[in-house]
């Protein structure tokens, strides 16, 4: 939501004139809760969820996309970039991000932080030999400032795969359970079966809707 979308929707508002002497774009600079609350309502009433998807590559973010639009996921590519997908799910639009994750693009990732409700952490359960690289990443990913406020949903994805690695061990590896000041969860799935893809997007879309809800 665009900061003019924003002033458009409080000019609308009609502020008393005594409200309206003190210049309205100054008081957001003054009091940046008021640009959250101002903002939060706006999403609220539009029902829009901006959704950042992302992990190492070939963790399954992009099939995970597919899989939950109905797409058909008999051909994906590796995102070279980034793909922007809109979805519907339930009563809330979704802006899914899946950003690409191989090391050189993960420099780029911030540039998508900005405004995130959710982010959504993709993890091969199968790929056991880069946990700890997928473990490093994610803590990078936490420590953004401009993360600080969004729920993170993690997909332990490829649970179709003999051998995968347990949801449990996953998240001790990952340090979910030191994360403090922080909604998360975690879930098994196969973006192949789709087992565990609606668990995971229903507690996302359900956490941050009431937290915006609670800031509206
Ligand atoms: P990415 O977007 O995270 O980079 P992709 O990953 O969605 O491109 O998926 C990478 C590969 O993993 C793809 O196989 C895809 O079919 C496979 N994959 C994704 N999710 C699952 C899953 O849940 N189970 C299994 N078994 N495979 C999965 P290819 O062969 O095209 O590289």
């Amino acid at each position: 939501m665009g900061l003019l979308s924003i002033i458009k929707k409080v000019r609308d508002a009609r502020p008393s004139p005594r409200r309206r002497a003190r210049p309205f774009v100054r008081s957001f600079v003054d009091s940046p809760s008021e640009l959250a609350r101002a903002r939060s309502q706006v999403k609220a009433k539009e029902r829009e969820l901006r959704v950042l998807m992302v992990g190492l590559d070939n963790a399954g973010k992009t099939t995970i996309v597919k899989r939950v639009n109905g797409e058909s996921i008999d051909e994906i590519s590796p995102t070279l970039g980034f793909n922007i997908k809109t979805m519907t799910y339930g009563d809330y639009s979704l802006n899914v991000w899946d950003v690409g994750g191989q090391k050189t693009l993960r420099a780029y990732w911030r540039n998508y932080y900005e405004a995130t409700d959710g982010l959504i952490w993709v993890v091969d359960s199968a790929d056991s030999r880069r946990m700890r690289d997928c473990a490093e990443a994610l803590a990078s990913v936490l420590e953004e400032e401009k993360l600080a406020g969004a729920s993170v949903l993690v997909f332990a994805n490829k649970r179709d795969i003999r051998g995968a690695m347990d949801v449990d061990a996953i998240a001790d590896v990952l340090g979910l359970k030191r994360l403090v000041n922080r909604h998360w969860h975690i879930v098994g799935c196969s973006a192949v079966t789709g087992e565990g893809l609606l668990d995971g997007f229903d507690w996302l879309v359900n956490d941050c809707a009431e937290r915006i809800y609670m800031l509206a």
